[in-house]
């Protein structure tokens, strides 16, 4: 035992003994928790194409739950299985915890199992039994790692039916996957596969993802992106003194976010620095690279005219393709790798094969892509995502802005605009946010979601993702239930075919946070209007302990 505490930190330790507070509703013994179905619901766009997709599980009504008696819910002891899907977040241990604990008050003789390593475990069927010692380790801590996570994705007729025939070898009743919007995409297709066999097993999801784009409005926010915004706002917040401190450089800071901006705009909010670009708002506008580099330039212009020759710059990993004429660099690179993955592969030089790839590109993209600083063209061009795509996350947008900005000063030094210095520091923020140990919110609300999310499988509720709402309010009075997976699904193109997908939520220009910030932003480019939020804080005061983020406050805060 002490050589297992010497191998955790003091603040693990403490964090053990964190007990999550439940949501009074589903405090209640389980035969007392009534679930109230509402009306029949629609996708939130294509009606037909997506009922036709999901003939068995479309329009379901949504269930919130009640204090209530109820007769209905399971008897037997269940088998329940749980899996982690897609990157990261902070919390995923507490789904688990909160999962087996709304499992076991109900029946000791429930059983929940964890597959390893995300889908693939599934078809692979790797897992391990969840026990109370589980409990003792992971409680309240960061990462996936007791489970694992991966990027396995389910699509195919044959992988569903690899699936259904594992979960029943298993004797598995329920599947509860724990993922963003693909993965929950899956997980409706899945429940649609096993009703339309008639296999009565249950499939529900719990939204995860620190991007913030798994949202409506029961899924108020999805785990994690509290923890994680808090984090980089600690260091964007620390940058920002030191930027004022030495007064001598400008930072940019590339944030995490696959496509939605919502982390740099909470970052934003919490820091306060010079500029926070928004894709959703590039994309609005139909501003170019062109005009995005001279947005940055104005400010860095503005700053130094004052005598300040410094500041701190927020780039949202995702906003390269909000910019159009990358978009459709990115949908041109895409077609020619696909349509010439061999060759590409077989060519071994990176002179050759960037000399063959522009070949094949039409001469506007080819000279887009040579105008780009070299290293960032060969990210375009050599690095490849999963799916064999441009992988944007690794494109270092950053570096991009700072040598166009760069260039941009040096032509406005020459016209005599600009005398200043412009000495720049490149960060990236990501995979330090995914796995920090859960702020007390994410900690309580994803022990809820788990809980939750029992109670849906117990009801026999199928293809519903577990919600839990009113997060500005404490705990206890969290509203919960589940929403239908298809009530968020639309059809997409991808890789050339309609899907239905699960809608990601981007920042909605005409929605109360982003109206907040642009009210405020001018006055951010040309102060020092920096704030400091420091690092999260497990103990003391709870007007910092229980904070949520900004964005719920201005979206979800009702004033009286
Ligand atoms: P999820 O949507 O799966 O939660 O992942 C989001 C994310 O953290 C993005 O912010 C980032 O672009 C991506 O994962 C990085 O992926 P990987 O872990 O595969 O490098």
């Amino acid at each position: 035992m002490l050589q297992k505490l010497r191998d955790i930190s003091e603040l693990q330790i403490e964090r053990l003994k964190f007990k999550p507070v439940l949501p009074d509703v589903l405090k209640n013994n389980v035969r007392l928790v009534k679930p109230i179905k509402g009306r029949r619901t629609r996708s939130v766009a294509d009606q037909s194409e997506v009922k036709g997709f999901f003939k068995n599980t479309y329009g379901l009504p949504v269930v919130t739950f009640k204090k209530g008696r109820n007769i209905n819910v399971k008897k037997k002891p269940v088998k329940v299985a749980v899996v982690f899907s897609g990157g990261q977040a902070p919390g995923g241990h507490n789904v688990i915890f909160g999962l087996f604990d709304g499992l076991k008050k109900a029946n000791e003789d429930h059983v929940l199992i964890g597959y390893l390593g995300g889908f693939a475990g599934i078809l692979d069927n790797k897992y391990k039994e969840i026990s109370k010692k589980f409990l003792n380790e992971y409680r309240n801590t960061g990462g996936f790692d007791y489970i694992k996570s991966s990027r396995a994705k389910i699509e195919t007729f044959a992988q569903f039916g690899a699936i259904k025939d594992n979960l029943e070898m298993c004797k598995v009743d329920a599947l509860v996957v724990v993922g963003g919007d693909d993965s929950n995409t899956s997980a409706a297709m899945i429940a649609e596969y096993l009703k339309q066999e008639n296999i009565d097993k249950c499939i529900v999801g719990i939204p995860k993802t620190i991007d913030g784009d798994l949202k409506n409005q029961f899924i108020e926010t999805s785990f994690g992106f509290d923890t994680a915004t808090k984090i980089y706002s600690e260091l964007v917040g620390n940058i920002c003194r030191d930027a004022n401190s030495s007064q001598k450089y400008w930072h940019f800071i590339r944030l995490m976010g696959r496509k939605a901006s919502h982390i740099a705009l909470e970052v934003g909010f919490k820091t306060q620095p010079n500029v926070v670009l928004i894709g959703e708002e590039i994309l609005a506008k139909n501003m170019t690279l062109a005009n995005v580099v001279e947005y940055i330039a104005d400010v860095v212009v503005r700053r130094s005219l004052a005598g300040k020759n410094f500041g701190v710059v927020l780039v949202p990993e995702g906003v390269i393709e909000f910019i159009p004429e990358i978009k459709e660099l990115i949908f041109a690179l895409n077609d020619v790798l696909a349509d010439n993955a061999e060759i590409v592969a077989s060519i071994l030089s990176t002179e050759e094969k960037t000399k063959f790839i522009c070949g094949k590109l039409s001469s506007n993209m080819s000279d887009l892509i040579m105008g780009l600083p070299h290293e960032i063209a060969l990210q375009f061009m050599l690095d490849r995502d999963p799916h064999g795509n441009v992988a944007l996350s690794s494109i270092e947008t950053e570096k991009l802005l700072i040598g166009m900005v760069y260039k941009k000063l040096e032509k406005l030094k020459k016209e005599k605009r600009y005398t200043g210095k412009f000495s720049t520091i490149s960060h990236f923020l990501g995979y330090e946010g995914r796995c920090g140990i859960p702020s007390n919110f994410d900690a309580n609300y994803s022990y809820a979601l788990g809980y939750n999310a029992a109670l849906l499988v117990l009801n026999g509720f199928t293809g519903y993702m577990s919600y839990v709402k009113n997060l500005t309010k404490s705990p206890k009075q969290w509203e919960c239930g589940g929403i239908p997976l298809t009530m968020m699904i639309d059809i997409e193109k991808r890789l050339g075919k309609e899907k239905p997908v699960i809608r990601k939520t981007l920042v909605n220009l005409n929605g109360k946070s982003f109206k907040e910030f642009a009210k405020k932003r001018n006055m951010w480019a040309i102060g020092e209007n920096y704030v400091f939020p420091g690092p999260i804080q497990y103990f003391g005061p709870a007007s910092i302990t229980e904070m949520t983020t900004k964005t719920l406050q201005y979206e979800h805060v009702v004033k009286k």
